[in-house]
């Protein structure tokens, strides 16, 4: 067997040129902790963008770039400005990221961007050909890069190629409205094997092959030619074992050993012990549904009066893509709504809503999620949202309870949260106030069962079943070809 080539838009690596020199620093983000079982060093090659365009890389180092990708296993495709402007902020992040969370309405169809994506895959497909053997295998990921599979796939008949979507599939009568639709759904036809979160992403997009390219499906098998392309779920997990020793190590620090977030959560806890803090983190996108939950939280105050100055409210919403308009219409609105709320209930001693618009480091996300009796999170559409994981990972004692958007991919496994829909505030306000009331010996009964869910069926095991599933059909695709 080959080497295993994984392709994602970003390298699990971040560069940084300082003082004339050049330092690779490894990501922590959940895909680059899920493939480390499978990227492992020699026998694998991570392919992707490194961060930094053309323009800013200068031009004597790029040898040194090089060398330091290598050494983490990455090899780099480059991009300049244009590229990046109308590839991902333009065709990925303007086109199909709302037109796949069901935002229609933000969605621009750009022929100069549509066209600048192409150019894009192809430098993506060119950068995997150029280092790919026939008995490589190949996994591609996500929505910047859907054309990939079938760009290989015409140099390299039979070599083995995977695709996972991290985001919702829509129905077809959404997917239908894209002007290329045919032209994505055959590059993603390309693959042997194409992953989705939930059976309902799988159950749309086998819909939409069927409907637009008239091809035979059967149960969850594609047609092509004299080729069968399967189509699975495969809902990703996280890294359980790093999220839950961090909090018991968390609860394991004396109180002068705590950062200075935590012995702020601290003192609000001693100063009114029965006080109860809602958590919301998200990136700020509008999929994520933070504004809708601003005005969810003013009608649960309204309609409960009671728990004025005893519940609050932390957001932290991470800066993302603050160049694309909408993201910046959102942050305003944000912004205001935070204020108004404030304003509006807030009294000497307390402030319904905190709000933190930034990134915070890792020991932080514990702090919150471990000082947090109630995780909020109510995505408009989320393709899995992982935030609900960790929180569920963190509770050493198995109390706290999680209230999750039925629109988010992991409502499907996580049957024991309160699950709500987003757009009902009334029904959003009674669960707040079912949650605030929920006895202990109940939350920790509901949490049990999700930790050991998510402890069996976490990252690794989704990175390894989806290799193991593609190599299955790799071979019995071989065998139905020689037949
Ligand atoms: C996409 C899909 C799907 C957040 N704030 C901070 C921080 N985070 C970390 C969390 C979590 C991750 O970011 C967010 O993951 P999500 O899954 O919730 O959401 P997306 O970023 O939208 O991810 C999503 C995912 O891909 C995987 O397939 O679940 O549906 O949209 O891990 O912990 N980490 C740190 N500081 C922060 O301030 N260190």
């Amino acid at each position: 067997m080959g080497k295993t080539i994984i392709i994602s838009n970003r390298l699990p690596v971040q560069l940084q040129i300082s003082n004339g020199g050049i330092t690779a620093i490894p990501s922590v983000g959940g895909l680059a902790t899920g493939m480390k079982s499978v990227h492992s060093g020699g026998d694998s090659l991570w392919i992707g963008w490194s961060g930094l365009t053309n323009e800013e890389i200068p031009e004597e180092l790029e040898d040194e770039i090089d060398d330091a990708l290598s050494k983490h296993g990455s090899s780099k495709v480059s991009l300049t400005e244009e590229e990046v402007e109308g590839f991902y902020f333009g065709f990925s992040n303007r086109t199909i990221w709302p037109l796949f969370h069901y935002f229609l309405e933000y969605s621009e169809f750009e022929l100069d961007s549509w066209n600048t994506y192409k150019t894009v895959n192809k430098k993506f497909a060119d950068a995997i050909l150029e280092k790919a053997d026939e008995d490589d295998t190949i996994w591609v990921h996500d929505y910047q890069l859907m054309l990939v599979p079938q760009m290989i796939r015409e140099k390299r008949p039979n070599i083995a190629i995977g695709f996972f979507l991290h985001i919702p599939f829509p129905s077809y009568e959404i997917f239908r409205t894209l002007p290329w639709r045919k032209e994505v759904l055959e590059g993603l036809l390309g693959s042997d094997l194409i992953g989705f979160h939930i059976y309902d992403y799988e159950r749309h997009f086998l819909s939409s092959v069927r409907r637009l390219l008239g091809l035979e499906v059967s149960f969850n098998d594609i047609y092509k030619g004299n080729r069968i392309i399967k189509v699975d779920s495969f809902p990703m997990g996280i890294d359980y074992k790093k999220f839950s020793e961090a909090a018991k190590k968390h609860g394991e620090r004396s109180p002068e050993q705590h950062s200075e977030l935590q012995q702020r959560l601290n003192k609000h806890k001693t100063s009114d012990p029965d006080a109860k803090f809602l958590l919301s983190i998200d990136r700020l996108d509008y999929s994520k549904g933070i504004a809708k939950r601003l005005y969810a939280f003013e009608y649960f105050l309204n309609k409960y009066p009671q728990y004025k100055e005893k519940v609050r409210l932390i957001i932290l919403a991470v800066p993302s893509r603050s160049n694309v308009p909408q993201y910046q219409l959102l942050k305003r609105e944000i912004d205001e709504l935070v204020g108004r709320i404030n304003g509006e209930f807030s009294t000497v001693s307390w402030t319904p809503i905190w709000y933190f618009y930034r990134s915070m480091p890792f020991e932080n996300l514990i702090d919150l999620y471990t000082s947090s009796d109630i995780a909020w999170l109510t995505p408009l559409r989320d393709g899995m949202n992982l935030v609900a994981k960790e929180y569920i990972a963190t509770r050493t004692d198995k109390t706290g309870v999680l209230i999750l958007s039925e629109m988010a991919g992991s409502a499907n496994e996580m049957n024991e949260a309160l699950l709500i829909n987003p757009n009902n505030f009334e029904q959003i306000a009674d669960t707040i106030y079912e949650a605030i009331n929920m006895p202990k010996e109940e939350q920790q009964h509901r949490n049990e069962q999700l930790q050991q869910r998510l402890r069996r069926y976490n990252v690794e095991k989704w990175a390894q079943s989806f290799m193991n599933s593609l190599l299955a059909q790799k071979e019995r695709d071989a065998a139905h070809v020689s037949k």
